[in-house]
């Protein structure tokens, strides 16, 4: 009764299952991963910032034959009742310049921010470098 329930609520713009990747060489950028849900209309993700990062960036990691790179993000849809993962190999949020204080286990807050006003902040829990990702 209580899945059907849920499954029958209009969907919502949110994010879980976020995670922090902290880097394996300290002063590198950070990784955050997360699963976004599109509500009832179609939005537009337009940055993701911390607290406790001096500057974040959405970037794709792209790989031609053994070359790996990423490419800056301006914006990422979130078309409705959809489903958009930023996940290890390819959309992530580069947090640069964390604090030295986030260790494994530590709570990262994460701001999002959406072109039609929205804006949360969902809690993502850092792990470190060759962790695998946390359990949902
Ligand atoms: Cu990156």
């Amino acid at each position: 009764m209580l899945a059907l329930a849920a499954c029958s609520a209009p969907p919502q713009l949110d994010a879980d299952h976020g995670y922090v990747r902290l880097p394996a060489v300290k002063g590198n950028p950070a990784a955050a991963y997360f699963t976004l849900h599109g509500g009832q209309a179609d939005a537009t993700l337009i940055s993701v910032g911390s607290t406790v990062a001096i500057r974040a960036e959405m970037h794709e990691s792209m790989k031609s034959g053994s070359m790996a790179s990423m490419k800056l993000l301006g914006q990422v849809a979130v078309p409705a009742a959809a489903t958009v993962d930023f996940a290890p190999g390819g959309r992530h949020v580069m947090l640069f310049d964390m604090n030295p204080g986030i260790k494994r286990g530590s709570i990262v807050p994460l701001v999002f921010q959406f072109g039609n006003g929205v804006r949360f902040e969902r809690k993502a829990v850092a792990i470190a470098a060759g962790d695998p990702p946390p359990e949902e």
